[in-house]
């Protein structure tokens, strides 16, 4: 098995249809990650020894999506000095913005790079992770630099009736 460099971690199995996005392009990319279960509310314990084990597991970059009261990205930003990524994901009580604030407010001196609600910003996390592990891996830079290629060609000069 391939070391992961990239850590998606949940506050919960409900989160991983969101989540999934991210792990779905960083497969297309061939980036080794993993994706676990990780919760700053019900497994506050677990948050603790993934964060102090990051760097020396290999860890390049973390994702982070979690929704409503979502704590897990800061904290896990408090925990290790791995590049955390946020991903807010969209709640039915306040459609994410919730997730979004609890998410993007860091205190000074912590951060975590936000993305937006959702399934686009999981996506989003996942391509951002690459484009880190891209700049010292030109193998990974060509195949990110041929996914976005394929994805500008994809797109229509001129809309269609549908
Ligand atoms: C957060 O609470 C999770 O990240 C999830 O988005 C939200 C709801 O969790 P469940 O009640 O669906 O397990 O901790």
């Amino acid at each position: 098995m391939t070391k992961p460099l990239v850590g998606i971690i949940m506050g919960s199995q409900s989160d991983w249809p969101t989540m999934r996005e991210a792990a779905d392009v960083l497969d297309e990319l061939q980036v080794p990650y993993e994706a676990k279960i990780v919760s700053a509310h019900r497994t506050p314990d677990r948050l603790w020894d993934y964060g102090k084990t990051a760097v020396d597991r290999g860890l390049q970059v973390i994702i982070a999506g979690a929704g409503g009261a979502a704590h897990l990205p800061g904290m896990m930003a408090s925990k290790t000095r791995v590049p955390v990524i946020g991903v807010p994901v969209q709640t039915k009580a306040l459609s994410g913005v919730d997730s979004l604030y609890s998410i993007l407010q860091m205190p000074r001196g912590f951060p975590v790079a936000t993305m937006a609600i959702g399934a686009a910003g999981a996506k989003n996390g996942g391509l951002m992770a690459a484009g880190i592990l891209a700049l010292q891996d030109q193998a990974l830079a060509v195949r990110l630099d041929a996914w976005r290629a394929a994805l500008s060609a994809s797109i229509a000069d001129e809309p269609v009736d549908e």
